[in-house]
């Protein structure tokens, strides 16, 4: 079938310009003026009304969690609540966490992954590995990860995932053989069990221990460990959810050195801060999350480092849970599960506070959610553009609109939303999967269509 999309401004991380998009099947036939879309017969295809909007490949969000098991309980969005939410905030691709639990081979990791999410997901969906031990049988594994479309992993300095540095640069050293990248959650893990149990020692339980025991200095510190072990592994690496300037102005001094180092940030980082944690009662406990809200002095780093391009990416940490989990660390802040939900409402988020508030351009927009995660990640051409031979991943951002954010209204599986009451300005209006359209003014019309993604090797 071919259909085309008509009189929108089609958006690439390079300039805008206004075009019709003509599709057929699950790919991109043309895009062009509509003279040159009727010399290709777009006369006869399904039209598609674009009028006023923007056309944005489809977002590629390549850091959820969905379906995990943290602090005893587990996420309250799976692959086929998770992956709907995020259809219908414009993300047509997500790159979850397929982990390691302790004693399993990463093939056994990979197998439970593929068991939560096939035949659930609502877009097209892939895996990085988290990596949480190191045997030299692991090692040999991470090849058979490449092959078969693993070619990003993940490593943790901090929680019961976390690996030491010696293994760190070891899995460091094997990447750079096998061409694959890892993302790094940073934070010193020895300094936020200390403060951690100065706190509780003194009777502070309560959620304000949670920023004050995770400071900027534990990422910052983390991070600049992180690079310099990279440095000398000779790989780029990714500096996942940076939140402050602290650890900003290290990823800055390694680059200065001659380092490659991709960094990803989220939505909660760039607009809301610490001060959610003085909230009264338990309000507090669902922004908690790790690396924790920081200042206003930070987002306002972030902000201007995603428009210089110094920040490639920005992905959600989407790791719901409901008010209930929450209150699982009512009386013990080490006790909240971490994580907020947000892969439905990062696109017109961004485009509200980024784009329209004059923060960041819409090719800006574009480069961030779309065409550098897909360099990222071994996506590129295929997705992350709007360009002949891609997929048809396309989304309809219509401008000038007034929508409010609110947990009554959203596919999350969550009775919350971080964002409640938030006013928007732009609203995903339709959103196309590999030709299919699947979300029609702002609902999911055909669910469970999600594929999983062939992925090449990083080429940011
Ligand atoms: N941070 C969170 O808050 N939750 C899940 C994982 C992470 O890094
Ligand atoms: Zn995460």
């Amino acid at each position: 079938m071919r259909q085309i999309i008509k009189g929108g401004t089609v958006v690439t991380g390079s300039g805008s310009f206004p075009a019709d998009v003509l599709i057929e099947g699950e790919k991109i036939l043309a895009v062009g003026t509509p003279s040159e879309m009727e010399r290709l017969g777009g006369e006869e295809a399904v039209a598609v009304d674009a009028e006023g909007c923007l056309l944005f490949p489809g977002f590629i969000d390549a850091h959820t969690h969905f379906d995990l098991h943290v602090a005893g309980t587990v996420t309250a969005d799976d692959f086929a609540t998770g992956t709907k939410a995020a259809l219908r905030g414009g993300t047509t691709s997500i790159i979850d966490f397929g982990t390691q639990y302790p004693g399993e081979s990463l093939a056994e990791g990979l197998k439970n992954w593929h068991e939560k999410a096939d035949g659930k997901c609502s877009c097209d969906y892939g895996f990085h590995m988290s990596i949480t031990e190191w045997t030299p049988s692991v090692c040999e594994e991470v090849q058979d990860m490449m092959d078969q479309g693993i070619t990003s992993f993940k490593l943790y300095m901090t929680y019961d995932t976390q690996v030491d540095d010696e293994t760190i640069f070891k899995i460091l050293r094997r990447l750079k053989e096998v061409g694959g990248i890892t993302g790094v959650h940073c934070e010193n893990s020895g300094m936020i069990a200390a403060l951690q149990e100065e706190a509780k020692k003194a009777g502070r339980l309560g959620v304000e221990s949670h920023p004050a025991t995770r400071p900027d200095a534990a990422e910052a510190e983390a991070i600049g460990r992180l690079l310099r072990l990279a440095e000398v592994a000779d790989v780029p690496v990714v500096v996942v959810h940076l939140t402050c300037k602290a650890g900003y102005d290290v990823i800055m001094e390694a680059r200065r050195r001659g380092q490659r180092v991709y960094t990803e940030t989220c939505p909660q980082y760039l607009l809301m801060d610490d001060s959610l944690y003085s909230l009264p009662g338990t309000e507090g406990l669902k922004y908690v999350c790790a690396p924790p809200l920081r200042k206003k002095e930070d987002q306002d780093c972030l902000w201007r480092a995603l428009e210089d391009g110094t920040i490639q990416t920005v992905s959600t940490d989407h790791c719901s849970f409901t008010t209930g989990q929450k209150l699982l660390g009512k009386d013990d802040f080490t006790k909240i599960p971490g994580g907020m939900p947000g892969v439905e409402t990062r696109g017109t988020l961004l485009y509200t506070f980024g784009v329209d508030a004059g923060r960041i351009s819409k090719e800006t927009m574009c480069r961030v959610l779309s065409e550098n995660p897909a360099k990222l990640y071994g996506l590129y051409p295929k997705k992350g553009v709007i360009a002949p031979g891609s997929d048809a991943d396309i989304v309809i951002l219509r401008t000038g609109v007034s929508d409010t954010i609110t947990a009554a209204d959203q596919i999350q599986n969550v009775d919350y939303a971080p964002f409640e009451g938030t006013k928007v300005t732009g609203c995903i209006e339709r959103v196309f999967l590999r030709g299919t359209q699947a979300v029609k003014d702002g609902q999911v019309v055909e669910p469970g269509l999600g594929r999983f993604l062939e992925r090449g090797k990083y080429e940011l």
